[in-house]
């Protein structure tokens, strides 16, 4: 490493005068980039039946189990909407979603003919009681539980009964019988967590929708209370941790900072961004890409 190479900056003058400098400030202009990536399994942190009735006084918010689809003749031939939202606060804030997959569990199923169970993105906020039931008939709903008329019963009313949510399909599987389903990534899917991670108070999680016209299309997925862990929902995300560049804490990036960075050249660091093991150019160009003087 050139002992004067800090004696160049700003990047703009180094440029005509050293080559390695150049080379730096090349990197910095193609955007290179070696973040490293992180991965959560997440289990839902909250989930719920929207089951479909005039008063809109049943729901199931602690049941091991939530519903989606249209139920048969004996159960009054009502739709079922699952309602499930996860909680993003142990990702660190700022960082960028990469990637965006949901396992859920069927553990029963009206028909095992296979439905297409869609993601959709609710736009306000909902509530999980604790009215338990077994069946998707649901219990009395209980403080706080969503129900096909209330986001929070028994005072809190949708503006649109059976649910407020996105036209937008965010992730679609079909579902047959019993087994676990996964809903893989895709842009809309990260772009939505990104979204929730970035604004926390957006965060409403997402409509559960099945196959609504066909009778007995009913497919039961298990909930956060499931007895067991593995047959929860479970949401792995896969995120790139923002990079901080500020080694000397001051609010700037700057010669400074690059001072530590080319004393530990060689080294694992401090200034180690790309997470190659080693204090190298490609360090040095990322540091210049967030360059603030
Ligand atoms: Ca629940
Ligand atoms: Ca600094």
């Amino acid at each position: 490493m050139p002992v004067g190479f800090a004696s160049c900056l700003p990047p703009s003058a180094c440029m005509k005068s050293n080559l390695f400098c150049t080379i730096v400030a090349f990197l910095a202009l193609t955007g290179a980039s070696g973040a490293v990536a992180d991965t959560v399994t997440l289990t839902s942190v909250d989930d719920n039946t929207l089951i479909e009735d005039p008063a809109g006084v049943y729901s199931c918010g602690a049941a091991q189990y939530f519903f989606v689809g249209r139920v048969g003749v004996n159960g009054g031939s009502t739709l079922r909407r699952g309602a499930v939202r996860f909680d993003f606060s142990s990702i660190p804030a700022g960082s960028t979603i990469t990637a965006v997959s949901l396992r859920m569990y069927c553990s029963a199923a009206g028909q095992v003919a296979s439905q297409t169970i869609n993601l959709k993105r609710f736009n306000a906020s909902w509530g999980e009681g604790v009215s338990v039931a077994f069946g998707g008939g649901g219990a009395p709903a209980q403080t706080d539980d969503v129900t096909w008329l209330h986001r929070h019963y028994p005072s809190t009313l949708w503006t649109t009964p059976g649910g407020q949510y996105s036209s937008t399909v965010t992730a679609a599987r079909s579902v047959g019988g019993v087994g676990y389903y996964t809903w893989a990534t895709n842009a809309q899917f990260v772009a939505d967590v990104q979204s929730m991670l970035t604004t926390p108070s957006g965060n409403f999680g997402w409509c559960v929708t099945g196959n609504e016209v066909t009778l007995q299309s009913v497919k039961r997925l298990d909930a956060h209370e499931s007895t067991v862990a593995a047959s929860r929902p479970q949401l792995t995300v896969v995120f790139n941790p923002p990079t901080n560049f500020d080694l000397t804490g001051d609010n700037k990036v700057n010669a400074a900072d690059l001072a530590i960075l080319l004393s530990a050249w060689g080294t694992s660091g401090p200034g180690d961004f790309s997470g190659d093991g080693s204090v190298g150019p490609q360090d040095i160009a990322m540091l210049l890409s967030a360059w603030t003087g």
